[in-house]
């Protein structure tokens, strides 16, 4: 029961998160995605009518402009941001001392630098939060959130082994004389001119890809 008991008491010491998500969770370079900020507020319950917090990431990602989430809209409340520290609550007397439920508090859309590669880390600092009460604030704990572009394969790299060489253009032929059906769309497709059809025009493409006439 002790064992429990101490169990349930960590439990409760971590219970008021903010998390943070992206959506795609590896967006492509030059891409944009969304990222979520979200609160899971589990039991012991904190209440938490109002959340604050800052954002910061690395250069390659930009952030733009924040909007509520579904969980602040629930609750009927505002943000108010100073950059990438925002203030999830309602400052305007009657003050709204609806709790927010677990969900999403703000989302910002986030668009990702063409040069980016490898892992990215985007932190999130909490200055804590308030309950009814108004008098005990609420500790939220947080943690980074990393994430690795996805790697761009080019159009001509039909095998999708990250090279373009004599192998894709194998692979246009097989499909430019009907060895192997003709694919149109998607990663290994040999229509690489998109004019819908596979000929020799496909693989010689990717030959002038290869020579460096045409970009990859
Ligand atoms: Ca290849
Ligand atoms: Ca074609």
């Amino acid at each position: 029961m002790k064992t429990l008991l101490l169990s349930l008491f960590a439990l409760g010491c971590q219970a008021q998160q903010l998390t943070l998500t992206l959506t795609p969770s590896n967006p492509a370079p030059g891409s944009t995605a969304t990222l979520a900020v979200g609160m899971v507020d589990s039991s012991p319950s904190s209440s938490a009518v109002a959340a604050e917090f800052s954002l910061s990431g690395p250069a390659v990602v930009a952030f733009g402009t924040p909007a509520l989430g579904a969980a602040s809209t629930a609750a009927g409340k505002q943000i108010y941001c100073n950059g990438l520290k925002c203030l999830v609550s309602d400052t305007a007397a009657p003050f709204n001392l609806t709790p927010i439920a677990n969900g999403v508090l703000v989302t910002y859309p986030i668009t990702i630098s063409a040069s980016a590669s490898g892992p990215q880390t985007i932190t999130i600092t909490s200055f804590g939060g308030a309950n009814s009460t108004s008098a005990s604030t609420v500790n939220f704990s947080v943690s980074p959130l990393t994430f690795t572009p996805a790697v761009v394969l080019s159009k001509y790299d039909l095998n999708g082994d990250g090279v373009v060489d004599v192998k894709d253009v194998l692979i246009a032929v097989l499909q430019a004389i009907g060895t192997n059906p003709c694919q149109l769309t998607g990663q290994g497709a040999g229509d690489v001119n998109g004019d819908g059809v596979c000929d020799a025009r496909d693989p010689t493409t990717i030959g002038l890809a290869i020579l460096g006439l045409i970009a990859k």
